[in-house]
């Protein structure tokens, strides 16, 4: 299986990916300014390669359940100085988190190679051409509803088929509607986004079954907000449940994981590798 974004192709089985996480949003504890925040950006991101990240994701829209949805002018202000920069300093590939078509564009001609699109191109029809236009690796994530209201009332009869078939419709649609080729694809179930406690933990346990659909897998899990629901963790206590959940979704054929925790998750996806590659009759 192969995963081919722009210049860079990885072809799978291999280690799983540890692709970490790059907010540009504004800082509340410093006085803004953009040069500030997107110094301190790449920064933080030269720290997550330097931790093993091997694909950055970066993002200037916040997507958490009931976020304000950002003005495509000020995305831009946010993300573009930062790809810029990263993108002339390291050589691995750079992920703009967006849904919209503009932001990826002026992402991709910045140096960025994957567009990671939690709409999965139903939040603008322009996105998939944009992608195909620069032969852009990208991510389709699962998601019901958008970030305002996603979160009201998720419901779902059996969330792990009515996922699996959600790839397939989409996979297919791409493939037609706009000339992305599935080896440019990766799937992702897009834990938190329109799902109850229940469905996160069904799609967790139900990883495997997306493996059929011969794509890599991302996950997203790092720190979210099911965890307290669960077990009570606030915001900062989320890494032990959050590293499970790396270390089970390797295990059920995981083949990229979005992290804020970078060092951390390197040090239990290669734990977990090491052992499952000595496991007999699987
Ligand atoms: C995800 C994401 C995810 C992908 C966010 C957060 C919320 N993109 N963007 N998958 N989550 N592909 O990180 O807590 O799970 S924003």
């Amino acid at each position: 299986m192969i995963f081919r974004a722009r210049q860079f192709e990885f072809v799978f089985p291999r280690p799983a990916l540890v692709m970490g996480i790059v907010n540009v949003t504004p800082d509340s504890f410093s006085d803004g300014g953009n040069f500030f925040d997107s110094r301190k950006a790449v920064q933080h991101a030269l720290e997550l390669v330097a931790q093993g990240a091997e694909i950055l994701d970066i993002g200037g829209e916040s997507t958490r359940p009931g976020a304000k949805p950002v003005g495509e002018k000020e995305e831009l202000r946010r993300v573009i100085p930062v790809i810029e920069k990263l993108s002339a300093k390291i050589k691995i590939p750079l992920s703009i988190d967006t849904m919209k078509p503009a932001v990826a564009h002026a992402a991709l001609e910045a140096g960025a190679s994957i567009v990671n699109d939690v709409a999965a191109g139903r939040s603008d029809g322009a996105m998939w051409k944009v992608v195909s236009e620069f032969h852009a690796g990208y991510v389709c994530m699962h998601a019901q509803g958008p970030p305002q209201t996603m979160q009201q009332d998720p419901s779902y009869i059996d969330v792990v088929r009515e996922v699996g078939e959600f790839f397939s419709e989409r996979l297919t649609a791409m493939l037609n509607e706009a000339g992305i080729a599935a080896e440019q694809v990766v799937l992702d179930p897009g834990i938190g986004f329109g799902k109850a406690l229940e469905h996160n933990l069904q799609l967790l346990a139900g990883l495997r079954s997306f493996t059929k659909l011969q794509r890599p897998l991302l996950l997203g899990v790092s720190r979210k907000s099911f965890i307290e629901k669960l077990l009570g963790a606030g915001l900062n206590e989320r890494l032990p449940a959050s590293l499970a959940c790396a270390s089970l979704a390797v295990a059920d054929g995981v083949q990229i994981i979005r992290v804020h925790d970078v060092a951390e998750t390197v040090q239990a996806v290669r734990m977990t590798e090491a052992v499952l590659s000595r496991r007999k009759n699987v």
